[in-house]
């Protein structure tokens, strides 16, 4: 049995929607990080680092969007999610690498200044890349990242699942995402499948 710790519309999404892909047997367990949840003592025990999402499982926790994935698709072989060649499978590590410590961090210096700076007026100041950042990030998908259909061509690997979270954070700093077919066809038909349509309820989106 896994338990995901997560927060509604984070980057847990990713995870979660990959659980629900593979078929897994879990359980979600919310942690309202808009309310500071992320900070009690409880939680602080599954992950020190106080993020979402976490994964529980028989052998310990495990923390960061890449890892759980490649654990949710190397455990769910059935599922084929992880890519065939070591050479695909490197691919796919570096889109995920890419969305984990680039993408998602360019993201971060809108809503999460303080992590940077104590100062108001560079947290401020921090806003202001936003957009140009993640519009560059986006290009750099969807040049180098996304075979089509999805992001290592055919069939649907785990890094898809991260994938559809570029789009969310695009709309969120304001980069329009119909500048960038490929990602826009991705996310489309990332909004058809069952398992993502299933996550976002949960999510409340
Ligand atoms: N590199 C981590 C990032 C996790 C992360 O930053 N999660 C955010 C939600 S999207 C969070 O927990 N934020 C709480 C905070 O910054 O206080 C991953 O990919 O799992």
């Amino acid at each position: 049995m896994l338990t995901l710790y997560y927060a509604k519309d984070s980057s847990a999404l990713a995870s979660h929607i990959l659980l629900e892909e593979v078929g897994a047997d879990y359980a979600a367990h919310e942690i309202p990080i808009a309310h500071g949840a992320h900070h009690e003592a409880s939680f602080l025990k599954i992950n020190p680092k106080a993020r979402v999402p976490a994964l529980a499982t028989p052998n310990g926790v495990i923390t960061e969007n890449p890892a759980i994935l490649t654990y949710v698709a190397a455990t769910h072989p059935q599922a084929h999610m992880l890519p065939e060649t070591p050479f695909e499978r490197a691919e796919a590590d570096a889109l995920n690498a890419f969305l984990c410590a680039t993408m998602h961090v360019a993201f971060a210096h809108k809503l999460r200044g303080s992590r940077w700076t104590d100062d108001p007026e560079a947290q401020e100041a921090l806003k202001v890349k936003v957009a140009a950042n993640v519009a560059d990030c986006a290009q750099v998908l969807e040049t180098h990242h996304i075979k089509g259909p999805w992001a290592m061509g055919d069939p649907y690997t785990l890094c898809d699942a991260y994938l559809f979270l570029a789009p969310r954070w695009m709309a969120k700093a304001g980069v329009d995402l119909s500048d960038y077919p490929k990602l826009e066809a991705h996310h489309e038909a990332m909004l058809k499948r069952p398992a993502t349509l299933a996550v976002m309820a949960v999510h409340g989106l």
